[in-house]
């Protein structure tokens, strides 16, 4: 397994609609090992595949918080929402492509999903709490859309300032 570099914002493949896997095979199920490791160890809930600059329909998540908790990895291939609850949520949601920067975002608070899993089974399954609050977040992902685009503009782009700071800091080392 290999541990992959996680973009930051902003960052144009954060932007772009990812396509979905034609089919499920030992490179997807490695890509989606890498996932899993590079999330464990950023540490992470979730990742989805345009965070390490591949542009599919591929995300992971583990949404047990609790080290002494036994760990639910989960990967998910071309995830669909099929039913959300009228019922919303806010939930403080953070980002490893925007890193140290916090906000509340109000989504539905349960979802229906269909998916293929890593062994190429279809999949459906309703999520609440904060497992629906990531799977959300991570479908946003794969449609190019980060949790700062539910916010108002000046703080969205007083987010991206600091991201572009970041980076500027990170390149000189
Ligand atoms: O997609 C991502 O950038 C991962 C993100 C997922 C997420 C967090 C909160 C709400 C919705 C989606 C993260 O994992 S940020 C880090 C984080 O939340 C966390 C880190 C360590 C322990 C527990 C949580
Ligand atoms: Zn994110």
């Amino acid at each position: 397994m290999t541990l992959r570099n996680i973009l930051i914002h902003p960052d144009p493949r954060l932007k772009k609609k990812a396509t979905p896997i034609a089919a499920v095979n030992d490179d997807i199920r490695r890509l989606a090992d890498d996932m899993l490791e590079t999330m464990y160890d950023a540490p992470g809930i979730g990742l989805a595949a345009p965070q390490i600059g591949i542009t599919e329909r591929l995300l992971v998540m583990d949404c047990v918080k609790d080290e002494e908790a036994t760990p639910e990895p989960m990967v998910l291939i071309n995830p669909e929402i099929t039913w959300s609850s009228e019922a919303l949520n806010v939930y403080e949601e953070g980002c490893l492509s925007i890193p140290e920067q916090y906000a509340e975002v109000e989504r539905p608070a349960e979802v229906e999903v269909q998916w293929t899993d890593e062994k190429g089974k279809q999949r459906r399954e309703r999520f609440d709490g904060l497992w629906a609050t990531c799977v959300q977040h991570e479908i946003d992902h794969l449609n190019g859309k980060l949790f700062i685009d539910y916010l108002k503009p000046l703080r969205r782009q007083m987010i991206t300032r600091k991201m572009q700071k970041l980076k500027r800091e990170r390149a000189r080392g």
